[in-house]
């Protein structure tokens, strides 16, 4: 055999992904990956990997809930240093204003509330809108919450304007509660605005130190769902016990991460979230590590740009990201044409995140499982589904949502 550089690329590839004796020096593979292609959408070139497994803790093998409390707060942190950085929490003061109440709304048969979430920190100030939809029915009322990464048309209140893609009438209907929060307002999707956001709040370019907070857009977006949880504890009629975090692509990576740093999300929904949400890193198929960190480098922490092209050298994979979200319930979804986000990719991380899910009891998904097209996958508290169509958020998705989270919550 020919040590060409295609052969020379390859054989890299395997031996990292195999994790076998043989090593390559960082600068090797850098120039390895840099002769790759860009991006793969052929199953059959897909190269082997071996993920990292995520009950392998630091002070031995996770076999029970309760030892699985510290492995978790070890990949939490492997997440925070190298995938999206780390976060403030609440800020110093938080406020709410009810900025439009209509309880005839959805021709009555919801209530209408917009609030303004309004935070302040260190003298600085930020706000953003939280609007919310109850179903003018008896008893609290479990709900969604949309991290909204589409125009604002997409989730009008007014309802003048009713987008597929937030399909509140139905959803209420079927007797849900429906909230958004716009991206935009928490984190500028621009590579040089980003920061003008509640990021801003935060800034600490100023104090000569090196930077406490190392998050980028998708953490920002996340940081702004744990805000609008910190109003929905307080509305009598929202169930704060099942709010479930839900996002589309880019918000469904947030809304993974927003899963994983509050637990208050009692189900946590990924629409076709690919690479950076729901997808395996090491699996090279669609967009990957160095591509989203080239397009988008302000979506994560600085060091991920460390992994371009080296993602065996990650100490995560996604499928620890999914579960991090255990003993609590989690949907993913794919579309079938939707390539770039790796619908293949995300069912294998849902696979691969068993043992975890297993600690509480629940059966496994396994690799071999994924179903076929339109028809969802329920397996003890996850599920999953790989809907005909293209990258979008759809009516039959979010019916999906709603039978999912029927069952786990017992409607
Ligand atoms: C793409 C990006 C994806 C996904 C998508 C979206 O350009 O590469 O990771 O976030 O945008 O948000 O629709």
């Amino acid at each position: 055999m020919q040590l060409t550089p295609t052969v020379f690329l390859c054989l890299s590839i395997v031996l990292l992904a195999q994790g076998g004796g043989w090593r390559a020096k960082p600068d090797v593979v850098a120039r390895a990956s840099a002769q790759r292609p860009d991006t793969n959408h052929d199953e059959a070139r897909v190269p082997r990997y071996t993920l990292p497994d995520p009950l392998a803790g630091r002070s031995g093998p996770v076999r029970t809930p309760a030892q699985w409390t510290s492995r978790r707060d070890e990949i939490l942190g492997l997440f925070r240093d190298t995938v999206y950085g780390r976060s403030p929490g609440r800020p110093e003061h938080l406020a709410f204003a009810i900025l439009e109440e209509n309880p005839r709304a959805l021709d009555g048969a919801a209530t209408l509330r917009r609030v303004r979430i309004v935070s302040r920190q260190a003298q600085r100030s930020h706000q953003f809108e939280l609007t919310l939809f109850v179903p003018n029915t008896p008893g609290p009322a479990p709900l969604f919450l949309l991290i909204n990464n589409r125009p604002a048309s997409n989730t009008d209140a007014s309802r003048k304007e009713k987008s597929t893609f937030w399909p509140v009438e139905a959803l209420v209907v079927r007797g849900y509660a429906m909230a958004t929060i716009q991206a935009g307002q928490l984190a500028p999707d621009d590579k040089d605005a980003f920061r003008a956001g509640a990021m801003a709040l935060f800034d600490d370019a100023d104090s000569g130190k090196p930077p406490a907070y190392t998050w980028g857009a998708l953490a920002a977006w996340a940081w702004g769902a744990s805000r609008a949880m910190d109003y929905l504890v307080t509305d009598a009629r929202v169930d704060a016990a099942r709010v479930a975090i839900v996002g589309h692509s880019r918000g469904g990576k947030a809304a993974l991460w927003a899963g994983a740093e509050d637990p208050r999300f009692a189900l946590v929904v990924s629409n076709e979230s690919g690479e950076g949400g729901a997808a395996l890193s090491r699996r090279w198929y669609g967009e990957t590590v160095a591509r989203i960190n080239t397009a988008f480098p302000y979506w994560f922490a600085p060091a991920y740009k460390a992994f371009n092209g080296r993602e065996a050298a990650l100490p995560v994979d996604q499928h620890m990201l999914l579960a991090l979200i255990a003993p609590r319930a989690l949907y993913v979804a794919s579309a079938d044409e939707d390539l770039w986000a790796d619908p293949r990719g995300e069912f294998l991380s849902q696979a691969a995140a068993s043992p975890v899910f297993g600690l509480w009891g629940d059966p496994p998904i396994g690799q071999d499982a994924m179903p076929p097209l339109d028809t969802p996958l329920v397996s003890g508290r996850r599920g999953y589904h790989v809907r005909t169509g293209t990258h979008d958020l759809t009516p039959y998705d979010w019916d999906r949502f709603a039978d999912f989270a029927d069952r786990v919550w017992k409607k």
